[in-house]
């Protein structure tokens, strides 16, 4: 059976979960909880130089680091990854859009705000770049969602799943999503989408 190392309230671990429970696909959650140092064993070092989760092992023991890969490589052969070449290319541009301009400040600026031993770091300047940045990729999100009820068109892919994982906690992190109404009615349809799960999760449960 597939094994996912992660830990519960990661958006970047979340992503793959989300995946497997709409594919109805089985997996063992390997709790990894970059907080309390099990990244940064030598164990989990060998299986992951970069010290991050998540990361899946595959049947066959072979390990793939960087959730959006993850969710390439789940998705294949499903409907949440088209094999047409511009279609699947469109999925690719929210999947990098998602890693650049968009987790390393929504998904930061949350992780200041939730987690106490980063507090120091939520600096008032730091925190007004994080909202400006943030912001501008939710502007980019709502202006596609304005057009199509998904990302990448008309139906639900992997980019919308990669980029639900941390958009559902944008106001959490401090964002106004009153001011990105299609951005909220997405967040709803995704959510009512078959085989959802919240991000709130504990292993086994
Ligand atoms: N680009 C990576 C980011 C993964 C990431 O930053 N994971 C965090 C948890 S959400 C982590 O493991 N942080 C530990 C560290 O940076 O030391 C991905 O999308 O998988």
């Amino acid at each position: 059976m597939i094994r996912i190392h992660g830990m519960a309230d990661s958006g970047n671990c979340y992503k793959p979960r989300l995946l497997m429970a709409k594919l109805g696909r089985p997996f063992a959650h390997v709790e990894t909880n970059s907080r309390d140092g099990s990244t940064r064993t030598p164990a989990y070092l060998a299986k992951n130089a970069n010290g991050k989760v998540p990361l899946l092992e595959t049947e066959d023991g072979r390990f793939l680091a960087e959730s959006n890969a993850i969710l390439l490589y789940l998705a294949e052969g499903t409907a949440y990854l088209p094999a047409d070449p511009f279609d699947r290319a469109l999925v690719c541009q929210w999947l990098f859009f998602e890693q650049y301009s968009h987790e390393p400040y929504v998904a930061v600026r949350r992780s200041l705000i939730l987690y106490p031993e980063r507090a120091a770091q939520a600096t008032p300047e730091r925190m007004a770049s994080l909202l400006e940045a943030g912001d501008k990729a939710l502007g980019v999100m709502e202006a596609q969602l304005g057009k199509t009820p998904f990302l990448a068109g008309e139906t639900l892919t992997i980019a919308d799943i990669a980029l639900y994982a941390y958009t559902q906690d944008a106001g959490v992190a401090g964002y106004d999503m009153e001011r990105y109404p299609h951005v909220v009615a997405w967040l709803a349809r995704v959510a009512a989408d078959p085989g959802h799960v919240p991000l709130a999760w504990t292993p086994g449960g």
